[in-house]
């Protein structure tokens, strides 16, 4: 099996350093109804004071999103959401050097987005719009691919699998394989199963004791648990900002297995989860790619 190639990406207008280990992305809602601080960073001075906290706290890539895709949400309008962001992303890229990624499926946003000085695009569809795919090999960014099962609005309703581990990674490879048609390099793709994102706890809970199988495929590996519903299930924790401890322990469990970025919320609390998870990892990063 192929490795995703050195600890260090670079591209002409990023850098992400794996050299440690694994890195945190931290959440930035530019959105009136996020399902865990939905409102909290809607203005733009608080979302770019927050985004700059984060990078304090030390997260290495800060993920600004103007479009809530929790569970039963409806799409918010191109023109909208680059009103929400843009803002934002122009303050926070002349105070940081953090880069910043668009959490948008919209190539409009996407563009925008890029346009403004975002160097990574985070789309949840995994370029079903191949505008996207263009869009980033043009500009040369990493993209993260994500997998879900249906739409926000109809997600959580019956999400369904045979395999659910085979599926996900299975469709997640495929698009891998359509990014790298657009010309990009292995090192510029992310994966991601897209926790929550069209299942079930229980498909949540064996998508996560499976990461390792995405590890392996040799495209770096980004997932998303931070204060998802899953956990509030299992712990009893109703308020997603409670769930801090439950996503300690699947970040923990995630940098155990070789994942690159987890994404996240509570940036301060989780860098200090995986400094730790990456000291105690005996395989990363060196061994993780010598083993494929
Ligand atoms: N999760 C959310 C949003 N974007 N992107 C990726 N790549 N992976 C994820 O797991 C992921 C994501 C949902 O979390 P959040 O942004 O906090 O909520 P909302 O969609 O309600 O704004």
């Amino acid at each position: 099996m192929e490795s995703c190639g050195q600890n260090i990406v670079e591209w002409p207008r990023g850098r992400l350093d794996f050299s440690a280990g694994c890195v945190v992305m931290g959440v930035l809602n530019v959105t009136p109804d996020s399902f865990s601080d939905g409102g909290e960073f809607f203005d733009s001075d608080k979302a770019v004071e927050h985004g700059l906290k984060m990078a304090a706290d030390g997260a290495a890539i800060i993920d600004v999103g103007g479009e809530s895709t929790r569970p039963g949400s409806d799409s918010v309008s191109a023109d909208e959401q680059i009103k929400r962001v843009t803002p934002v992303i122009e303050a926070l890229c002349k105070k940081t050097d953090v880069p910043v990624s668009i959490d948008t499926y919209k190539y409009e946003v996407a563009e925008a987005a890029l346009n403004a000085g975002a160097v990574v695009i985070n789309d949840i569809t995994a370029l079903s719009d191949e505008r996207m795919g263009e869009l980033a090999a043009e500009w040369q960014v990493p993209v993260v691919l994500m997998h879900m099962q249906g739409t926000p609005a109809t997600m959580q309703i019956e999400p369904k699998y045979d395999d659910v581990v085979g599926e996900v990674l299975g469709f997640l490879l495929g698009r891998a394989k359509r990014a790298e048609r657009f010309g990009m390099s292995k090192d510029m793709i992310f994966i991601d199963p897209g926790i929550g994102f069209g299942k079930t706890t229980e498909h949540n809970l064996s998508l996560l004791r499976n990461i390792d199988k995405f590890v392996a495929s040799g495209y770096r590996v980004l997932v998303g648990t931070s204060r998802k519903r899953f956990i509030g299930q299992i712990t009893g924790k109703e308020k997603p900002a409670e769930r801090i401890f439950g996503t300690a322990t699947t970040v923990a469990l995630c940098v155990a297995a070789g994942v690159s970025i987890v994404r996240i919320h509570d940036v301060a609390e989780m860098v200090d989860v995986v400094k730790v998870a990456n000291k105690l990892n005996p395989d990363f990063p060196d061994e993780v790619v010598q083993r494929k």
